[in-house]
């Protein structure tokens, strides 16, 4: 199979669209399949198998089996480090391909994927791939005449549910620290976006990763994401997705008392002192929420001004948000491709409505653009209030609220005043306020001057409804471990 849209879209072959369970590419039990579509034509990409609990239940065992008798417990930890260095290797030489297929099923711009997803995948890959034979316990003076000590062990099969926003991303998130563990994997991507993560099962089959270790069910949350979080053979969930969805997830779990990590939503403020470099900081903040669409778990939403540089700031975002390219995700020169789906467009839409009813001031976009594919203008409001639903909920867009503040006890007790707690941000030349800022808002990442960056060796997650635990990092890793505690008599 293969799809082209239109004169800058590629050719790009549509190989894997089934479930891959136990090393093999098997349609769904019930025969059933769903569209994916493309976000900047509305045209469908393929149809690919809409697994549920019966080829979960296959993927399940398929994993059970692999973690508890097959290559994969057999194999030194330096080995299972080795397959992924070459896994990273393999998604190395195929990068253009990859960031085509992402751009294709995301609808992000291909600058993005091929210069932002996709080198943060190869790096979080080789990141964990060099944990995999450092992983160590302890030793314990503990009282009385004992060796005591700790192992850190996998945790067994790990059911991962991603979101759509950074489809090969997640997938590497989830995978990396699962495999250098030493677990075994069902994984079930978004139904919006499957295909880089099935494309990706498909190298990892080449590279010699041992049947069942790794195995992918698409489907549909609530049939193929609930069966998954269920099921008995499985041990622990990580999810990345919406705090209403970890909510049902926590209470489908709750029977099995898996191991649960989240990463959730945000409404993360970006503050900027009246101080700060004010280029840098607008930059800030138009990177911060505009980047992959608005589509960010940690997109600065809530940009925060001392009221002084209020103006200044605000004609600075202004002419680089004008400056904005939106279009097709295919041309180099595009900054802003389509919204997921129609259900987000929709979804950020009404909120653009809701802010103009609110009050709020609609000054720079605010529409959509052109009447194919889930095109929205970037957009900002000014003269935002705390309790209006564009400063409270998560958009998940392009819409980005501007608010004021002129005393900073005051604006550190608003950028708390939320439920959620992912990430902040704060602009200034002042050391102690910086210090400050960093100790007293309750968020998982604090940026000083600077937003948006990531690192495999840095741990991400959040406080509060934002999640519970940390990817990335060595507490990444542990998150797919057990503790063992080991004591020996010595006489
Ligand atoms: O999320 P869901 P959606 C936020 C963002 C967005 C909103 C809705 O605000 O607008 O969530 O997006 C699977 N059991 N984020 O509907 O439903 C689902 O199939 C098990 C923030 O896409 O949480 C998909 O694979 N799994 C976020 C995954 O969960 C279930 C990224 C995420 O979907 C399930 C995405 C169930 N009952 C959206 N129901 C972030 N933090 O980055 C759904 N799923």
């Amino acid at each position: 199979m293969s799809a082209t849209f239109s004169d800058t879209t590629p050719e790009i072959n549509i190989r894997e669209t089934d479930c891959f369970i136990n090393g093999n590419w098997v349609p769904s039990i019930s025969g059933k399949t769903f569209s994916t579509i493309n976000p900047a034509t509305e045209e469908v990409i393929a149809q690919v198998a809409e697994g549920d609990a019966a080829d979960v239940d296959l993927a399940a065992k398929a994993a059970r089996d692999a973690f508890d008798s097959g290559d994969w417990p057999k194999m030194d930890a330096r080995d299972r480090g080795r397959l992924l260095y070459q896994l990273a290797d393999r998604i190395e030489q195929d990068i253009d391909e990859l960031a085509a297929l992402e751009t294709l099923d995301n609808g992000k711009p291909i600058s993005e994927s091929r210069y932002g997803d996709l080198p943060l995948v190869i790096d979080c890959m080789r990141y964990y791939a060099g944990f995999a034979d450092k992983i160590q316990g302890s030793t314990v003076p503990i009282r009385g005449n004992y060796f005591c000590y700790t192992r850190r062990e996998p945790i067994g099969v790990a059911g991962q549910i991603i979101p759509w926003n950074f489809p090969m991303l997640m997938t590497t998130w989830k995978w990396s620290p699962a495999l250098a563990a030493g677990c075994t994997i069902v994984m079930k991507p978004a139904e919006q976006t499957p295909l880089t993560c099935l494309r990706m099962a498909q190298l990892a089959k080449e590279v010699g990763f041992p049947d069942g270790v790794i195995n992918v069910v698409p489907g549909y949350g609530p049939t193929a994401g609930a069966a998954v979080v269920k099921h008995p053979l499985i041990d622990k969930i990580a999810f990345t997705g919406e705090h209403r969805t970890a909510q049902i997830i926590t209470r489908d779990s709750a029977e099995t008392l898996k191991r649960l990590t989240f990463e959730l939503g945000g409404k993360s403020p970006n503050v900027i002192f009246a101080d700060a470099d004010l280029d840098a900081a607008a930059m800030g903040a138009y990177v911060g929420l505009f980047l992959n669409q608005g589509q960010c778990c940690c997109a600065g939403s809530r940009v925060f001004v001392e009221n002084r540089v209020h103006d200044e700031f605000l004609e600075k975002l202004q002419k680089l948000t004008r400056d904005r390219k939106v279009g097709n995700p295919f041309d180099p020169a595009t900054h802003q491709g389509p919204q997921v789906d129609q259900a987000q467009f929709d979804k950020i839409m009404s909120y653009v409505d809701k802010g103009r009813a609110e009050g709020a001031t609609c000054v720079t976009g605010g529409h959509r653009v052109g009447n194919k594919g889930y095109f929205v203008e970037p957009t900002i409001f000014d003269g935002v209030q705390d309790q209006m639903a564009i400063a409270t909920d998560e958009i998940f867009g392009p819409v980005l609220s501007v608010l004021t503040f002129e005393d900073k006890e005051d604006m550190i007790r608003r950028a708390n005043n939320t439920f959620y707690g992912l990430a902040a941000a704060v602009w200034t030349r002042d050391l102690s306020i910086a210090h400050d800022f960093a100790r007293r808002v309750r968020a998982g990442t604090i940026w000083v001057n600077c937003y948006d960056v990531f690192d495999a060796a840095a741990p991400f997650g959040g406080f509060k409804m934002s999640g519970y635990g940390r990817e990335l990092g060595e507490e990444g890793l542990r998150a797919y471990t057990e503790n063992k505690t080991v004591t020996v008599a010595l006489s």
